[in-house]
Formats: structure tokens, C-alpha cells, sequence
């Protein structure tokens, strides 16, 4: 019987958790991600049938009961979980009651779940009412998108359009554009609340002057929006330092055909 530190799904994460980091989007302890896993996905491993331990967490997980996660570990670094997954990363299942997580497998010297899992709950839940198939959320602090943040108006219409028009790539990736909530302290309920308020139309919020919420049905899905998104910041931040002045850019006629031509329904409210 095969064990589960090394099934394809911790070897996911432990993957893309080392590549955020060479990406400089996760320094310290920064980042995390909850990735949803099928019950199917979990048969054949033999270390992984009994609860361990009982974890509390702050959030009514009702309507997630039953459901199983592999979450990062609060205060542990994605520069290590490459190296000591039994130990930064954690498989747990939400309990009937909702009000706690049992763990099967991880957490190896006593860590719990990381400090955002309400909020990555929160936004499970409602993504999964919008896609039955969402089963990623990631956190994670790219740089220049947090630069623009303190640069631009932080209004949803005119951030999103300035990132479909880094690239012709955008609006293909993300034909909703971003949601933006303000500045608010990390780790609490009511950022959860805020943040899947705004996951209800966008599949990536951003937390201004923190870093970016990504939801999806994978992790290459989830990361590559990221990744876009982040993509589109730098270039607006290298022609700042050409500076800044445009000369041509995407116009919204470019914008409307490269939708139809893709199949994407850029989001009318922003053009
Ligand atoms: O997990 O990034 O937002 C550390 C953080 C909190
Ligand atoms: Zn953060």
C-alpha cells in the first residue's frame, strides 16, 4: 500500500508551494493554499484512515462537512514545505458539526491548519455554488501587483482594465476582471466574509497592500491566473520605469474581438 506523502496530489503542492516561493510571492511565512481533494483520490493509502487529532477552527464549515483538504501549515515557510511535507502540510476533514477539522495525515510536530482557513472555507463554498468543479484557493504576495496597490485607484473597473491592457493574454485568463476589498487585517472573519462576497463574481480578489486570493479548479489553473494576473502588474511597472509614457495600447474594440474570437465574455460593467 503506498503512503501518502508521496501521492501525486502533496507532490502538487509541494511543487507549486516551492515555485511561489522562487517567485519571491511567499517570503517567510507568507502564502497559503487549500486544495480539495476527492474521496476517490484518497483510496489505496494506508497511513491516512484514522483522525489523529481534532483541530477547532473559527468558521462554520457546515455545508463543507465530510469534504477533504490538504492545507499549508499557519506560520510554516513555503520555502520548506518542498523538504518536510509530512510536517508543513496537513490533510484534514471537516466534521459533521462543521466546527472542526479532524487530521488524517501531516502536521507532523503539532502544527494546525494555516490562519486564513476560514477565509479559504469561505471561499470554497461559495465558488462551489458558482462551480461545481472548484477545488483551489491560493494566497500568495506577488510584488508588483502589491506596488500598484499603493500607485492606483483601487477601483475594480479601472485596475481590472489596466491589466487586460498589459496583455493581450489577460482578458482571456480572466474575462471578469479582479475584485479589490480594502485594506483589512488578515487572518480574521470578517476578511473571509469580504473576500468571498467578492468570489461571488471574480475567481481572484486582491488584498491591497497584502497580495491576491486565486480560486479554481486546479492548482495549474488557480497558478497560471496568478501568474497572468501578476504578469500584466510587471509589465505596468516596467513601463513606468520606461517611462511611462503609451504610445499604442489594446483599445476596448481589441478587447471586445479578442473575447469573441476566444470565446470569453469580457465582464460589460468594465468596458
Ligand atoms: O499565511 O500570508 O495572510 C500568512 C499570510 C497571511
Ligand atoms: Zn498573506
Amino acid at each position: 500500500m503506498a503512503k501518502f506523502i508521496d501521492s501525486p496530489m502533496v507532490t502538487e503542492v509541494k511543487k507549486i508551494t516551492f515555485r511561489l516561493y522562487c517567485h519571491d510571492w511567499d517570503e517567510r511565512n507568507g502564502g497559503n493554499v487549500s486544495y480539495r481533494v476527492l474521496p476517490e483520490e484518497l483510496e489505496g493509502y494506508e497511513d491516512i484512515s484514522e483522525v489523529k487529532r481534532n483541530i477547532p477552527i473559527d468558521f462554520n464549515g457546515k455545508d463543507l462537512a465530510g469534504m477533504y483538504f490538504i492545507v499549508t501549515a499557519t506560520g510554516r515557510y513555503f520555502k520548506n514545505i518542498i523538504d518536510f511535507p509530512d510536517r508543513d502540510l496537513g490533510l484534514v476533514r471537516i466534521a459533521e458539526d462543521g466546527k472542526s477539522v479532524g487530521l488524517l495525515w501531516g502536521y507532523g510536530d503539532g502544527a494546525s491548519p494555516t490562519s486564513e482557513f476560514p477565509t479559504h472555507l469561505m471561499g470554497h463554498q461559495e465558488r462551489l455554488k458558482h462551480d461545481p468543479e472548484q477545488r483551489v484557493i491560493m494566497h500568495c504576495h506577488p510584488t508588483n501587483l502589491i506596488a500598484m496597490t499603493f500607485t492606483q485607484n483601487l477601483d475594480e473597473r479601472n485596475f481590472s482594465r489596466i491589466l487586460w491592457k498589459m496583455q493581450t493574454e489577460s482578458l482571456v485568463v480572466f474575462p471578469e476582471g479582479v475584485g479589490i476589498i480594502p485594506w483589512m487585517v488578515p487572518g480574521t472573519t470578517s476578511i473571509g466574509e469580504e473576500t468571498a462576497k467578492k468570489l461571488a463574481k471574480f475567481r481572484a480578489v486582491i488584498w491591497p497592500q497584502h497580495g491576491i486570493f486565486g480560486s479554481g479548479k486546479s492548482i495549474d489553473e488557480v497558478y497560471g491566473l496568478i501568474e497572468t494576473i501578476e504578469k500584466a502588474a510587471q509589465i505596468w511597472t516596467v513601463i513606468q520605469m520606461q517611462g511611462g509614457e503609451i504610445k499604442q495600447t489594446i483599445t476596448d474594440d481589441d478587447l471586445l474581438n479578442l473575447g469573441k474570437v476566444f470565446g470569453v465574455e469580457p465582464n460589460r460593467n468594465f468596458i
